[in-house]
């Protein structure tokens, strides 16, 4: 796959942006790569959009979900299930123009302590010098709000975010929560976030799928989403393996 300037995209007949042109960009999503280490990752000179977060998060589940794709991403119940940066290349027609990083996640327990420690560095390095990384999505359990190693994840990224990387954090497994729960929940983690974007997430019950999607889509076009263009076709509707 070559990098090239991205196809244009086209607001919906009322002007405001049309979620079926970002849905049906993000099911172009293929298996790039797969690394343990920083130094195994390609260089690539697209804008890369990482998913971070605790083990059992919904990282994985969440990229098959935007991607439309049932095992694009290894998703298990059993935690600490993926091990290494997975990247997934984007782009129509071949023409690759982002990438979508699966993180391993952390806080697992059952990790041996060599183990973490490993990971930490690894994390700590791609997220302060990975230099495409446009974008940081932070997925949460609602149930547990952000933890202790979330925080420490948000101070690393911080001069980043100072300097514009971009950063969302999604309460996943949303369909977990009545909605006094998931109102709690997103005013407790908004200002642990410091004022930073925060939505809730459901691959089970797709909430928050569309605006995700178009959230990925703008900060990959930064430059072409005011501009008109084709639309692109949606991609079906596949639900996500759920068995949490
Ligand atoms: N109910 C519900 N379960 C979900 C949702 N998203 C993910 N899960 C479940 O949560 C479990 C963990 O999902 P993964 O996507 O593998 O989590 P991960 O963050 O990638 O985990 P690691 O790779 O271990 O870091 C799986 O059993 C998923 O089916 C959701 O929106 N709702
Ligand atoms: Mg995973």
């Amino acid at each position: 796959m070559t990098s090239a300037p991205p196809p244009k995209p086209a607001p919906a007949a009322s002007g405001a942006p049309d979620p079926k042109i970002a849905m049906g960009w993000l099911h172009t999503a293929k298996f790039l790569t797969t690394a343990p280490e920083l130094k195994h990752l390609p260089r690539v000179d697209v804008p890369e959009i990482a998913f971070v977060g605790r083990s059992n998060a919904g990282k994985s589940t969440c990229i098959n979900t935007l991607t439309q794709q049932h095992r694009l991403a290894f998703a298990s119940k059993t935690p600490g299930r993926t091990q290494s940066i997975n990247l997934f290349s984007l782009g129509k027609q071949g023409v690759m123009d982002a990438v979508l990083a699966d993180l391993p996640g952390y806080g697992y327990a059952a990790v041996p302590k060599e183990a973490k420690y490993r990971w930490q560095q690894v994390m700590g390095n791609y997220l302060q010098t990975r230099d495409n990384l446009k974008a940081v999505v932070l997925l949460c359990d609602p149930r547990l709000g952000l933890t202790e190693l979330d925080e420490i994840l948000l101070d690393v990224i911080r001069p980043r975010v100072e300097e514009g990387l971009k950063f969302l954090v999604l309460l996943t497994k949303s369909d977990k929560l009545n909605k006094t729960e998931a109102a709690k929940a997103l005013s407790i983690v908004r200002l642990q976030a410091g004022g930073g974007d925060v939505k809730l997430f459901s691959s089970l019950k797709r909430q928050g799928v569309e605006e995700v999607a178009q959230h990925l889509w703008d900060w990959a076009h930064p430059a072409d989403t005011e501009k008109p263009g084709k639309p692109a076709k949606a991609a079906p509707d596949d639900l996500p393996e759920i068995n949490d």
